[in-house]
């Protein structure tokens, strides 16, 4: 009898064969001759788990062997994409996979197609998460990545008349042959009630005695490091009712309000809030985040530590990371834990959680911090509120005893606002061991414009770690040409170490890998084509530059800079100021997704849909610039659009931008960026120098001051006569059939308000835009150019940022 894990399938063509056929047999119970297409991806996909399933296990006990510390990463997000061939790449099974499916007469392309994302986030943050789990499990650090499994992921985006209309993503309707179920694992987590006090053996202690309970299912799902054995887990919880709880419903007789109550816990983790900055205060939000992170803290001590694990010693073991303030409802959860139940003193309590969180911020835009009304939180979780008050008290005592009694700077850096709110930021800023931005500009503008008190009095505490992407999805996965076209230049070490780009360089001057990479951008915009034409019914004329703007929609991003930029180009034609004729051909392509409830946004996307529709139809324009806004961006569609862009756009406005990492992705695969002075912009200017990047707009200082003289953006617009001309047309209902009414609050809002100074960017933008169209007609340089961009972006490792994490926070290591 096997008592450890049974051996994995002999890694050739023929056992792939044989447990392909089997797994259809036995688990799809069909034989291949009867599949369906989605039986055939499930027999695949379990296919690649059975491969990786005995190295997990091995891991896992490895690692409960050890005494190493653990990297829990908390978030409420993970856009993790398609696994199958991120898993058949970490296996080394893709020519494997490949030659038995084709000897079993089956179209992988079609079971690939079969494959549902989960779209279990909303964008960079969620992205952010995903690529960190994977170069942990390539580095072997011991890591779980802690989440929620949300029935419905991030809406499917639809048009109708160009509008926006969100449907509802049901990624599991088929089920997910990725995740193992444990509900024998499930866990309590309690909410509601209130707190008392009682006498433990002449002690009085508090307790808190709790209204309500759910169930939190663990759902777990591989992390496959990269050809490397290593196998770490991301482990998602899901909501059911809790039996106890509907049995005494039950035996008092009311069916339906037990019926009722099933549906109630189940709505904890039903879906993703599409709101992806402004944090509205919502009761079921504040469920989702406690509901993860007390069932993730919990399976922690309980489930991955020794039994008995002396907790004075948990931050030998472990390091809870806050992705964003989403998580951090699990400092005083802990403190809860810690004393309250295992009845530790309060400092060394706090002592143990100080050392045990750290927190990343994502944001600077004031409106994005989350704060939750103390009545709220103290009707949810009453003893959290109370550990909170707690913590506060104990921190301003400390914020006395060094400045005196200044009551503003008390008032400043209270957890508790004067308006009653408890501020998540702070209480993480107070909690962590480190607190990171995630840009070198984003990190000093924390410190120095949000938290400048918190850095005094915290000195060390703040630092920063610029984002990465994982290049074995955005270029190995994403980009197969330029990956052969790299290796074949200097060999395939650059996926696991991709500072190894550098060596590049020179090729950059050599003509012969020029076209070969020019050639590979032909490849990739017509596999792109492809894709939307089947997808979407669009077409791309090859010989255009691919223009491209992907990311969330946000005022403060300015797609809006873009379209006054298209409609400029549009106008240029139109007036007769230029031949179409001499006009190089464009492509502008869009992918974006409206918070639902954000109005300015929505009529945005309703505008880009407008201006393209006009401007791809009109005659004048002979077919030199075209507008395409393929709905329901998401990873699998990155994965198409970014090896196939020549520009990107990374355009908001300077300090508002906490890092980007759709920049990274771009760079990375040879477009050049357009962009201001922002996030990490700022670093990738730096690394593939001024030449090979197009900077525009003020900068980050400048916009400062001109918010300190006042911003009177009408004047820009008087100014500029292009600025005033693509305005006026906006505005005169030139994109919506003469009805002006439907936009003019898009250019109301530019003339009167522009919190993000799109007209104060435009004249530098549109130069900018003209120098573009200058070096695109030089195709050597340009190539020359873009290679340099990729010899020059290996710092934009995810890998890299994980070792970042590792020296300056985390302070853990690899289990070898
Ligand atoms: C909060 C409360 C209630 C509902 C939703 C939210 C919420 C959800 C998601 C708030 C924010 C987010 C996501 C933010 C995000 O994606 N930020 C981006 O993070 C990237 C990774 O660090 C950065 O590159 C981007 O600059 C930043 O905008």
């Amino acid at each position: 009898l096997a008592i450890g894990p049974v051996g994995a399938p002999e890694a050739t063509v023929d056992g792939f064969v044989a447990q392909y056929l089997r797994n259809l047999n036995f688990d799809r119970g069909v034989t291949l001759s009867a599949s369906t297409a989605n039986d055939r991806f499930y027999a695949l996909a379990y296919t690649v788990r059975d491969y990786l399933v005995a190295r997990w296990l091995e891991g896992v006990r490895r690692y409960r062997a050890s005494d190493r510390k653990a990297v829990c990463y908390l978030s409420a997000e993970y856009l993790l994409g398609r696994q199958l061939d991120n898993n058949l790449l970490a296996s080394g099974l893709s020519d494997i996979a490949a030659e038995a499916l084709a000897q079993c007469g089956v179209d992988i392309e079609e079971l690939r197609a079969q494959e549902v994302e989960p779209g279990l986030g909303n964008g960079g943050l969620g992205r952010l998460a995903a690529c960190f789990i994977d170069s942990l499990a390539t580095m072997s650090v011991p890591n779980v990545g802690y989440g929620i499994r949300y029935e419905y992921g991030i809406f499917r985006q639809t048009f109708e008349d160009g509008r926006q209309v969100e449907q509802p993503d049901s990624w599991l309707e088929l089920g997910s042959p990725w995740e193992f179920p444990h509900p024998e694992a499930a866990q309590t987590i309690s909410f509601g009630g209130s707190t008392e006090k009682y006498d433990d053996g002449g002690v009085t202690r508090s307790r808190w005695v709790p209204a309500w309970s759910v169930q939190a299912v663990p759902y777990n799902y591989m992390v496959p490091g990269y050809q490397n054995g290593r196998v770490n887990t991301l482990r998602l919880w899901s909501s059911r009712a809790n039996h106890a709880f509907d049995l005494s419903v039950f035996n008092a007789g009311d069916y339906v309000e037990a019926v009722r109550a099933q549906t109630f816990a189940e709505n904890i983790s039903k879906v993703l809030y599409p709101e992806d900055s402004t944090a509205q205060g919502k009761e079921l939000r504040l469920q989702q985040q406690y509901f993860f992170v007390a069932a993730s803290i919990r399976d922690f001590i309980d489930v991955v530590l020794p039994e008995d694990f002396d907790l004075t010693r948990l931050p030998e073991r472990a390091i809870f990371q806050l992705n964003d303030t989403h998580p951090v409802i699990g400092v005083p959860e802990l403190m809860r834990i810690l004393v309250d139940e295992k009845k530790m003193e309060w400092d060394a309590a706090w002592a143990v959680t100080q050392q045990c969180f750290a927190y990343t911020c994502h944001t600077l835009l004031p409106e994005a911090l989350e704060v939750w009304p103390i009545d709220l939180l103290g009707r949810l979780l009453p003893r959290h509120l109370e550990i909170i008050y707690r913590i506060n008290e104990e921190f301003l005592l400390a914020v006395r005893e060094r400045f005196g009694d200044d009551e503003a700077r008390i008032r400043d850096m209270s957890i508790i606002s004067p308006d009653g709110a408890v501020r998540m930021a702070f209480l993480a800023t107070v909690a962590g061991s480190k607190v990171n931005g995630v840009a070198e500009l984003h990190s000093q503008l924390l410190r120095e414009k949000v938290l400048p008190a918190f850095d005094e009095f915290f000195p060390g505490k703040f630092t920063n770690v610029t984002n990465g992407v994982t290049p074995r999805r955005f270029v190995r996965l994403a980009n197969p040409e330029l990956s052969a076209l790299i290796t074949e230049a200097i060999g395939d070490g650059w996926l696991t170490d991709l500072e190894r780009l550098r060596e590049l360089e020179p090729f950059a001057d050599d003509a012969d890998f020029r076209t070969a990479f020019g050639e590979m951008k032909a490849a990739n915009k017509r596999r792109l084509a492809a894709t939307l034409q089947a997808r979407d019914g669009l077409t791309i004329a090859d010989d255009h530059m691919l223009d491209v703007m992907v990311k969330r929609l946000h005022e403060y991003k300015r797609q809006m800079l873009k379209l006054l930029h298209i409609v400029t180009a549009y106008d240029r034609i139109v007036s007769g100021e230029v031949e179409a004729s001499s006009v190089p051909g464009r492509t502008f392509v869009f992918g974006a997704k409206a918070a639902p409830g954000y109005d300015m946004a929505k009529r945005i996307i309703h505008l880009i849909n407008a201006v393209g529709s006009v401007v791809n139809d009109d005659p004048r324009v002979e077919g030199r610039l075209k507008v395409l806004f393929p709905p329901n961006y998401n990873v699998t569609l990155a994965e198409r659009i970014i090896p196939a862009a020549d520009l990107s756009e990374q355009i908001s406005l300077a300090g508002k931008e906490a890092s980007g990492t759709g920049n990274m992705k771009f760079a990375l695969n040879g477009a050049l960026t357009v962009g201001t002075d922002d996030g990490a912009n700022v670093e990738i200017r730096e690394l593939v120098g001024d030449d090979n990047f197009f900077l525009f707009g003020m900068s980050e200082p400048e916009v400062e001051a001109l918010w300190a003289r006042g911003y009177t953006p009408a004047e820009f617009a008087e100014k500029d006569a292009g600025l005033g001309r693509a305005l006026d047309l906006i505005g005169s209902g030139a994109f919506s059939g003469g009805d002006a009414s439907v936009f003019a609050p898009i250019v109301s809002n530019l003339m009167n308000d522009d919190r993000f100074m799109v007209l104060a960017d435009y004249t530098s933008y549109i130069a900018a835009q003209d120098r573009v169209d200058d070096a695109y007609t030089d195709t050597a340089a340009w190539q020359r150019s873009a290679v340099l961009n990729v010899a020059r972006s290996g710092f934009f490792s995810s890998d890299r940022s994980m070792r970042d994490y590792i020296d300056r926070i985390w302070h853990t290591e690899p289990l070898g």
